[in-house]
């Protein structure tokens, strides 16, 4: 369907946004659904929790200067400092920035998502960023993909950009949302119908009236957690309203008009009555479980978190305030505030808005993820967190037990006075909130790199380590099924987030003894045991983050194979990327026949589609499918795509 009509040698009007950009930055390949394409990366964009690996990969490229348009680099996940570790991390961070020519936001500037929006994100332009959530920017038009570090590393290099095309759903909007119903509600409620594997290999493009009255940062919010659907990316039209949002910042002159063709056709279309959207809520423990909040209405709560990429835009806070004005949170109950940027709480700060938000009783935390990522405020045993961010996997908030839901900021805010879910119809009249034609932009805490100075020496800590090397693919792997696992396991399940992992993620052989740590506390040394062997999983196994420490972790244990029913996109090219090799199931029953202990064997030295695969312990063999392109195949036999990288750029 996406196979343009040719007339008269003319391509046929009839394209899609996403079908546009994705033209202009095609570098290989034809748009056809599920063929592999390459993509020239206009942005990156990475953040300190993984842009530490994704710098170590670019300087062992040894190429002296990024190739892109511009490069960015954001400290705003690891910023607690217990002790010298991210704090290493950090000067690192901003010396190999200065070397190579990336901009530097310093710890306490504001989550990555946000600040790309605010300054930096411009309409028509592709963007690759080492975080799962870098599709946010596509609330302005751009074409923002989330990867692993290694491949933002090589996007900085001037490379290609490769991925499978994908299918273009059209997501129509109708109507106006009604009052204490805001964006967060919309991405809900498209995670019902989808569930977490629905948008796998889909763009999420979105059109229709209902466009009209949502603003930037309310599309941005829409397009952020596109991610929890599986989604390649999401994309609004640049229009007025996405002049006006620049023209706030204080960028007017980067906005182009951008839309579909009146005739664009989509390869399905989901529509959504804007009007009939209520307050929704994502039970615990997966952000497709969604409900309305008068169905879980009266549970109550004891922590309420507002913040992430996701939810803290000004206009969200600015909501936040207005509701809170005046009023006091339930004694049960601790409210966090975490600004999406400095620009977010010198606004809120200017406008007075932010003494609403004080003398309510909630806590201001730092501009920065915080906890969303388990980074301080992990709540009490068995607590119930209401948080307006975009997931709400088992442990994630740093507290096993606890059940987190997650909900727009309005939900929040009324769960935080009552002391209990309740929907937030209940707090009255429907604040109107102004954002000012012109608000006030702060440039402080970027630091530009100068084309005349160059860099010196770039600090490293001692918990910054060399990369590993790994060797090329064996002819024959085997070994123990190492673990079987179910369903939609996450990379937080593979890796956890939490302050004491995450200071490790410079730190691979520390790291890597934690993989898996609470689904099978003993899996690191088992694996080094065994010398390594294979992991079973269900659908959509590795969704969630871009994190490639949850691909590099496992194969610097001697994981050789994951054999699953179906993979999430980004942790599949990370498998790749570092040499784990990534089959499925031919027949999903075959899946009933592997368990933990078996020893399996398959032969790799043809990288052929269908793959015979032997259970010495049962006595038994069955296909599995591995299907990937060429340049994929050619990756996994070199052992990853840094050596193979490493190769190209020494051959020049
Ligand atoms: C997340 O939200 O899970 C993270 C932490 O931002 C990750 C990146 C990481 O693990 O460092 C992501 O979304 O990619
Ligand atoms: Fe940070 Fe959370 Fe957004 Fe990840 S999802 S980038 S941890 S705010």
């Amino acid at each position: 369907m996406l196979e343009y009509l040719k007339v008269n040698g003319e391509k046929n009007l009839n394209k899609t946004l996403a079908e546009k950009i994705i033209t202009k930055h095609l570098a290989e390949g034809k748009l056809e659904p599920c063929k592999e394409i390459g993509l020239q990366i206009d942005h990156t964009l990475t953040q300190d929790s993984t842009g530490t690996l994704t710098y170590l990969e670019f300087e062992a490229f040894g190429i002296p200067q990024v190739r892109t348009k511009m490069s960015l680099s954001f400290v705003d996940h690891n910023i607690l400092q217990n002790d010298f570790r991210n704090a290493d991390d950090h000067s690192y961070l901003q010396d190999v920035a200065a070397s190579y020519g990336v901009v530097f936001s310093k710890p306490g500037n504001g989550i990555c998502h946000q600040l790309h929006l605010e300054r930096f994100a411009k309409p028509g332009l592709t963007l690759l960023g080492s975080d799962s959530h870098t599709p946010t920017a596509g609330g302005i038009g751009m074409i923002a993909i989330g990867a692993g570090g290694l491949d933002v590393a090589a996007a900085m290099a001037g490379e290609t950009f490769y991925l499978q095309m994908p299918k273009i759903m059209g997501v129509k909007l109708n109507g106006a949302l009604p009052p204490f119903v805001s964006a967060k509600d919309v991405i809900l409620e498209v995670l019902k119908r989808l569930t977490v594997k629905g948008g796998i290999n889909k763009i999420l493009e979105y059109f229709g009236s209902g466009l009209e009255t949502l603003s930037v940062p309310e599309r941005a919010t829409i397009a952020n957690m596109g991610t929890e659907t599986g989604a390649t990316t999401s994309i609004f039209p640049s229009d007025k309203m996405t002049k006006a949002f620049l023209r706030s910042q204080g960028r007017e002159n980067h906005w182009i008009e951008l839309k579909a063709d009146n005739h664009a056709v989509y390869d399905e279309i989901l529509e959504v009555n804007l009007e009939e959207v209520e307050p929704l809520v994502a039970l615990p423990h997966s952000p497709d479980k969604v409900k309305a909040v008068t169905e879980v209405e009266g549970k109550s709560v004891d922590q309420v978190c507002v913040g992430s990429c996701t939810n803290s835009s000004l206009r969200d806070l600015k909501i936040v305030a207005a509701l809170l004005k005046g009023k006091k949170i339930s004694d049960n109950v601790s409210l966090t505030i975490s600004p999406g940027s400095r620009q977010v709480l010198e606004n809120l700060s200017a406008s007075g808005e932010l003494v609403d938000i004080i003398r309510s009783g909630a806590r201001i935390l730092e501009n920065a993820c915080g906890p969303c990522i388990g980074i301080g405020q992990a709540p009490q045993t068995d607590a119930v967190s209401i948080r307006t961010f975009n997931r709400n996997f088992k442990g994630r908030s740093g507290t096993q037990s606890a059940e987190v839901y997650l909900a727009s900021p309005e939900t929040a805010v009324a769960a935080a006075i009552y002391g209990e879910i309740k929907d937030p119809r209940i707090l009255g009249n429907y604040p109107k909130i102004n954002i000012p034609e012109k608000i006030v932009v702060d440039y402080n805490m970027f630091i530009f790199p100068s084309p005349k100075k160059h860099a010196g020496k770039i600090r490293r800590g001692p918990n910054i380590k060399p990369l590993p090397n790994f060797p090329p693919l064996a002819q024959k792997i085997n070994g123990t099924v190492l673990l079987k696992l179910g369903d939609n396991i996450s990379t937080d399940d593979i890796l956890p987030g939490g302050s004491a992992v995450m200071a490790l993620r410079s730190n691979i052989p520390e790291i890597s003894k934690h993989v898996f740590r609470f689904l099978d506390p003993n899996f690191s040394e088992k694996a080094r045991e065994k010398n390594g062997g294979f992991i079973v999983g269900g659908q959509n196994y590795g969704q969630g983050s871009s994190r490639e420490h949850a691909a590099l972790a496992p194969k610097y244990l001697g994981v050789k194979a994951i054999i699953a029913k179906s993979f999430a996109r980004i942790h599949l090219a990370n498998l790749i990327n570092f040499g784990i090799v990534p089959l499925t199931f031919v027949d999903k029953q075959d899946y009933n026949s592997v368990n933990q202990g078996d020893v399996l064997e398959i032969d790799t030295e043809n990288l052929d589609q269908y793959l015979i695969l032997k259970n010495f312990t049962k006595d038994t063999e069955f296909k599995v499918e591995l299907d990937l392109s060429d340049r994929e195949k050619y990756l996994l036999k070199a052992g990853g795509k840094l050596a193979a990288i490493k190769a190209k750029f020494t051959r020049k």
